[in-house]
């Protein structure tokens, strides 16, 4: 076994009788594995990124107060089971829910029994994380303390496109010829697609507490294929609902992976967008102004143009930010978003009707 992580485990005394320590494939961004013990619980260990995450001791102590939260509100709505409705992460002898090894950062959990988690979606599915994001959002919006943003501007349209503009400008890698086209289509589009900053500094839409990574691989279920928990909570910080419903369409109503070589294969699934949209607004309606919901439908289209910026950003930068498989892949994966966007606001007007009979429907209750 690995001497490094059995030395890290050791810094979480809960973890007894290691058996085998396996890497999960998780992400982009940090490092998992499972330590699996001759226990009842197996755990969790994860590397923290703590160049995407430069502010570790805020990032746990955000975790710390959301699985805090979410935990009493199970408790006090009589909920069964709730160790496996919310995450829980181990404290070091010191007390901190994180361990510094003088190189990297390290945290562990209990993982969740008899759990699996998905990558295909269906209108079922879509509908039940639907109502489980927008339950998240709606059990954090009491959320006694103020958190901080994880990474500064993370889902800043504005931002996105400085920093884009930035990776032109500097041509780190001598790609910029290359994408020079791509770049000049997505300038086109950049103040639209800036409007939600926009109308935040005028008072008219709110930020609130978000998960914003809400892809259906970042929830855990049963085997019944029931959602049992929300899990990848390092990105919970104060944005618009546009980021946790935007992002899971990106994923989720697409027709391809995120990084579809054949960009003729990438299409939005409006089944999967109706069915989300559904769930969504039940658990959330009763928390959202009448202009968040009437954007959903621009939160569709926001998510894949930001993700085709931040894809060809770090291209530019000669990828550093996202793990890569081959020299184009952050080029793929943009040109694969960037074609989604488009899908997107082509089905604009249908994702609005729909938007409007599911109001009307609710306003006859
Ligand atoms: C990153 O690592 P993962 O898959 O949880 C990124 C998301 C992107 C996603 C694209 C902290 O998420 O914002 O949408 O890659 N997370 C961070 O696959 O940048
Ligand atoms: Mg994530």
């Amino acid at each position: 076994m690995d001497t490094e992580l059995q030395n890290v485990i050791s810094r979480f005394p809960q973890i007894k009788g290691i058996k085998h320590i396996q890497p999960i494939q998780s992400g982009l961004i940090n490092r998992t594995y499972r330590v699996i013990t001759d226990g009842t619980d197996d755990y969790i260990l994860q590397r923290i990124n703590h160049h995407v995450f430069t502010d570790v001791d805020l990032l746990q102590h955000n975790i710390e107060c959301v699985t805090k939260h979410i935990r009493a509100k199970l408790l006090e709505r009589g909920e069964q089971d709730v160790e496996r409705k919310v995450l829980r992460f181990l404290s070091t002898p010191e007390g901190k829910t994180y361990h510094f090894d003088g190189t990297h950062y390290w945290r562990a959990c209990v993982y969740i029994r008899g759990s699996h988690t998905q990558t295909e979606v269906t209108p079922d599915t879509a509908y039940l994380a639907g109502l489980k994001f927008g339950e998240f959002e709606s059990m954090l919006a009491d959320l006694p303390e103020k958190l901080d943003e994880t990474i500064p501007g993370f889902h800043n349209m504005e931002y996105r496109m400085d920093q884009l503009r930035e990776a032109v400008q500097e041509d780190k890698a001598g790609r910029r010829t290359e994408v020079q086209e791509l770049v000049d289509e997505i300038e086109r589009d950049a103040d639209e697609m800036s409007r939600a900053e926009r109308l935040y500094r005028e008072g008219e839409l709110p930020k609130r507490i978000c998960h914003c990574d809400t892809k259906v691989s970042n929830m855990l279920f049963d085997a019944y294929g029931k959602v049992l928990c929300i899990i990848d909570l390092d990105t919970v910080m104060p944005s618009f609902v546009f980021s946790d419903f935007g992002d899971f369409l990106r994923t989720a109503a697409c027709t391809a992976p995120e990084d579809e070589p054949d960009t003729t294969r990438v299409h939005f699934n409006l089944d999967i967008f109706r069915a989300f949209a559904k769930g969504y607004l039940e658990s959330a309606m009763s928390f959202l102004t009448p202009l968040e919901i009437e954007m959903l439908p621009y939160a569709a289209r926001l998510f894949p143009y930001m993700q085709a910026v931040r894809f060809l950003t770090d291209y530019l930068n000669g990828d550093s930010y996202y793990q890569t498989q081959y020299a184009e892949h952050n080029y793929v994966r943009t040109l694969a978003q960037y074609r989604l966007y488009q899908e997107a606001s082509k089905a604009e007007p249908e994702m609005c009707e729909f938007i409007k009979t599911q109001i009307n429907a609710d306003f006859h209750k």
